[in-house]
Parts: structure tokens; C-alpha cells; sequence
């Protein structure tokens, strides 16, 4: 059930569109805005119901600090007020509002209004999450990889923690293709990116398809050793899928992997260190292949 938050100071108006809505929707009532600011931070919602006559802090004001954050800029907010004059109106819809209600309000077109934005809301998270997904294997795809990267690596600078990247690469993949068909080489993509998927840890680390037959692996925290350790499992678990490919270093489907840790600080550039994990892959191919370079 989507959540929709109402902040109005007046207990009395907030439960009557309470009433109005909780059939379909679950419904949180804040009196206090500034309370009303921390929990559209905190929880997820997906459409914010806001009163503009407040004391404190006016809906105005609250619909413009929504709006400054990264946090909560993506919810969509209606205004709903007793201010029923043009001007207040142009500047609610100016500030980022998605609709302005007149109080007193008839329940069917809040009720419709409201249907109506949360649909949209649904619709854009939905092409929001296609457009950063890979088709073929779920996980993240390049696009999204751009936006992780740039957040993970202030994330470490701030942090002062150790930031590890490591590039993936089928080995003799053309082959594979040649040998067994596109098709059978999708699968196998997808079954390393499932492998993958299962080896990395949930909370610390970040796996993408970088394009192709190619993984990139961010890890968080980890020391080089044990970022290196990580991968190297993932290395060994993708050669005992057992997928037959006798074209290759092994008689199965391999990976070779090539990454790097640092300890980043301000100022340093993510794309260097990107292209010291390339060299490395590299070296993991030229040394033979099946293997973890660092
Ligand atoms: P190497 O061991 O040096 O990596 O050899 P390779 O043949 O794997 O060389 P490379 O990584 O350059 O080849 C990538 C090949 O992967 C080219 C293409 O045929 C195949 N490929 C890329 N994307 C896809 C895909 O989405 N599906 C399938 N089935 N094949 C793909
Ligand atoms: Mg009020
Ligand atoms: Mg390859
Ligand atoms: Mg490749």
C-alpha cells in the first residue's frame, strides 16, 4: 500500500482527510511541520498532503525545503489550503507543488487528485528503476553504475574508509558464442552475474554490468586482501557452475578479474583509479587468464 504523509496543524482537518483516503492508502497525520520534514526523510512516501497555514513553519517554507533536498525532492507534495486567492496559488505550483486544493474541499476530488498523482509517482519510480536496471540479468546496469560510483566514492572520501573497484571479464567469450550461440551466451552472462550476485555482501558492496561480459565490483571497508579474497572466491565459484566451454583456459566457463584498493582522499580522481583496475584485468588476461590480479 503507498504511503501518504498529512502535515496539517489542525487535528480536526487532518483526520477528515484521513477519513477520506485510508481505504486505499496508508496514511500518516504530523501536526508539527518540522516533524513533518524528518519523517519525509526518514520513511517512504509517495505523496505528501500539505497544509500552508501553519504556525512555525508555513507550508511555503516547508514545500521549499522538500524541494532543496536530495532526500525528499522526489515526492510529489499537494497543496491543500484555506489560501484560495491566484497569487498564493501561482506561488505553491512556483515552489514545486504538483497541485493546490481550495479548503473547504469536496472529498471525491481529493480523493480522485490524489489517485491521480500517486499513479504518476508509481509510473515515473517505475521507468526511474528500468532505466538504471540491465534487462538481461537484473542487477545494475551502466547508468546506474555512473550515479553509484560518484556517491560511493565521497561516501569513502568522507568516510576516510577503503574503497575497492574490481573489473570482471568472461574469458574467451567470443568463442563461446561461436561454439554454443548467442542465446546460450546469454545465459551464461546471466549465470555469472547470479554468481556474482550471491558472493558479494548485500550492504558493503555494489556489483554491475559494465557492458558486455564485463562486471564492475565496488566493496566498502574492506582492506586490499580481503577485497582481493572476495573476488577471488567469486572466481572459483563461477569455474565450479561447471559450465562446459572447452574452448578455454579451464574446460568450464572462467572469469578474469583485476581490481585495486585506496584509501581515497579529497581531491582524488575516481577515473585513475578505475584505469589502474583495467590495467590490472589486463595483466589477469596477458598471465593466462581464470585468475584475481590486485
Ligand atoms: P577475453 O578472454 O580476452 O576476454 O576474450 P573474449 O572473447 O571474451 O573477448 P572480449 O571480452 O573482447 O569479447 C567480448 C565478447 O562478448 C564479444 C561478444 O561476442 C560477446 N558479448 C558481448 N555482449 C554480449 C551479450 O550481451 N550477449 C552475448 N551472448 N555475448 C555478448
Ligand atoms: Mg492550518
Ligand atoms: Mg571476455
Ligand atoms: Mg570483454
Amino acid at each position: 500500500m503507498e504511503k501518504i504523509m498529512i502535515i496539517d496543524d489542525s487535528p480536526v482537518q487532518a483526520a477528515h482527510l484521513k477519513n477520506i483516503l485510508e481505504s486505499d492508502y496508508q496514511i500518516t497525520t504530523v501536526q508539527e511541520p518540522q516533524m513533518g520534514l524528518s519523517y519525509a526523510r526518514e520513511q517512504d512516501f509517495s505523496l505528501i498532503l500539505l497544509d500552508v497555514v501553519m504556525p512555525g513553519m508555513d507550508g511555503f517554507v516547508l514545500l521549499k525545503k522538500l524541494q532543496e533536498e536530495v532526500a525528499t525532492r522526489h515526492i510529489p507534495v499537494i497543496l491543500i489550503t484555506a489560501l484560495s486567492d491566484i497569487e498564493n496559488e501561482q506561488r505553491g505550483l512556483t515552489l514545486g507543488a504538483v497541485d493546490y486544493i481550495y479548503k473547504p474541499f469536496h472529498p471525491m476530488i481529493v480523493k480522485a487528485r490524489v489517485n491521480t498523482h500517486i499513479k504518476l509517482y508509481q509510473y515515473r519510480k517505475q521507468v526511474e528503476y528500468q532505466s538504471m536496471t540491465d534487462q538481461l540479468t537484473g542487477i545494475a546496469n551502466r547508468r546506474r553504475y555512473e550515479r553509484v560510483s560518484e556517491q560511493k566514492w565521497q561516501e569513502a572520501i568522507r568516510l576516510r574508509v577503503p574503497f575497492s573497484i574490481c573489473m570482471m571479464d568472461i574469458d574467451h567469450f567470443k568463442k563461446y558464442n561461436d561454439t554454443f550461440g548467442h542465446p546460450a551466451g546469454d545465459t551464461v552472462i546471466t549465470a555469472v552475474s547470479a554468481t556474482a550476485g550471491r558472493y558479494l555482501r548485500r550492504n558493503t558492496d555494489f556489483l554491475a554490468r559494465y557492458g558486455g561480459e564485463e562486471f564492475v565490483v565496488f566493496m566498502m571497508g574492506d582492506s586490499s586482501r580481503q577485497a582481493f579474497e572476495q573476488m577471488c572466491r567469486v572466481r572459483r565459484a563461477v569455474e565450479e557452475l561447471h559450465i562446459p566451454h572447452s574452448g578455454s583456459v579451464s574446460e568450464w566457463v572462467t572469469i578474469s578479474a583485476g581490481g585495486t584498493t585506496v584509501l581515497p582522499k579529497r581531491g582524488d580522481s575516481f577515473d585513475t583509479f578505475l584505469k589502474i583496475a583495467d590495467t590490472m584485468l589486463y595483466d589477469a588476461k596477458r598471465f593466462g587468464r581464470n585468475r584475481v590480479v590486485w
